[in-house]
């Protein structure tokens, strides 16, 4: 984690100021004065949410040439579509932030930026596609619908558009999974295996606890995050349990139960060592998927080089007309 900035005094008046357009529950757009952190903070996190959009394509795109029927491939390949498009759109919600998105791409090869760490796990069966679509998708909402409510204007709207094509993302999923629970004993199997395997990875979806959360502090103070880690973790349960019983597959943690007086259903401990692993570098698929990104972009290359191209003869004849 980067240190935080050092406010000069000449500084604390415009800070001052800024806390408390917060407060007052304003948006902060572009070409208003943030602190360097503030805007820092949303460079790494934004450009981050990009980058899991265009990594999240890796892992259900394998699937689109084995999807089991024409309906299915149909909205299989609209959900990965959409899933380039919210990457852009972040890519360009960060770009306001006066950053290059060709640094942001950078960051992403070389490692110096994450991505969700859902997406280093590998989909190994048709089922796969409809528990991602239910579990992250439906992750995602939660998330994302109070990121919807961000400080930083360009970040929330991106949120509201990306929200809705997540509902989509999400009930495709959940039908699949409802399909297969009410087919032949085979089917069932393969569903539960692959909820059993995406559980808990979709449980750190979320971040670490609340007591090891970093950045929340920060981000939390300047109302970029609304709830904490923990808080949406907790959502996402409560609401994830009654559609795993109301189409008969089991959760696989022995230590659910709900608590009356709280309203919420309790869970077992998250393997946190396997979540710092993944996302340090070392989950099941991380090498794999930079892979793939560094192919994609060195494939891309003569596209960067002929749009260059035309931009500078574009430029050419405006100057010359
Ligand atoms: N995976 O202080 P913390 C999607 C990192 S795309 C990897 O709590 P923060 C979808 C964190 O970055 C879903 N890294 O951080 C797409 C930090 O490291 P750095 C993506 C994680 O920012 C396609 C360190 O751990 N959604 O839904 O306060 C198909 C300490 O964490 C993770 C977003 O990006 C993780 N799971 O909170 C289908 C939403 N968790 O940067 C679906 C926007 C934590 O200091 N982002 N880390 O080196 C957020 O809401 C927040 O950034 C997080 C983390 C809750 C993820």
């Amino acid at each position: 984690m980067e240190q935080p900035t050092t406010v000069t005094a000449d500084e604390s008046a415009l800070v001052a100021a800024f806390e408390a357009r917060i407060a007052a529950g304003e948006s902060i757009e572009p070409k208003d004065w943030m602190p360097e952190r503030y805007r820092r903070q949303l460079i790494r996190m934004m450009s981050q949410h990009a980058h899991s959009e265009i990594v999240g394509m890796l892992p259900e795109g394998n699937w689109i040439t084995r999807a089991p029927s024409l309906r299915r491939k149909m909205s299989l390949i609209a959900k990965v579509q959409d899933e380039a498009g919210h990457g852009l759109y972040i890519y360009c919600g960060t770009e306001t932030l006066g950053v290059d998105r060709h640094e942001l791409v950078a960051q992403l090869l070389d490692g110096r930026a994450k991505y969700s760490s859902i997406f280093n796990y590998p989909t190994l069966s048709w089922a796969d596609m409809g528990v991602i679509g239910w579990f992250v998708d439906g992750a995602a909402i939660v998330n994302q619908t109070i990121l919807a409510k961000a400080s930083y204007g360009p970040y929330a709207r991106a949120m509201v558009r990306i929200c809705k094509e997540e509902n989509f993302h999400k009930r495709q999923g959940y039908e699949i999974c409802a399909t297969l629970a009410n087919g032949t004993p085979a089917q069932r199997e393969m569903l539960q295996e692959a909820v059993n395997r995406f559980w808990w990875p979709s449980l750190m979806m979320f971040g670490p606890s609340d007591t090891d959360s970093p950045n929340s502090a920060e981000l939390l103070k300047w109302r970029v995050k609304r709830k904490t880690n923990d808080e949406l973790r907790q959502r996402f349960i409560n609401l994830t349990v009654p559609q795993a019983a109301a189409i008969g597959v089991t959760l696989p943690d022995p230590d659910l139960r709900f608590n009356a007086e709280t309203n919420n259903w309790e869970f077992g401990e998250i393997d946190w060592a396997e979540f710092f692993q993944v996302i340090g570098g070392n989950g099941p698929c991380n090498k794999e998927r930079i892979a793939a990104r560094q192919k994609a972009h060195d494939d891309g290359a003569w596209v960067r080089e002929a749009a260059t191209a035309h931009a500078g003869k574009q430029r050419r004849d405006v100057q010359a007309a």
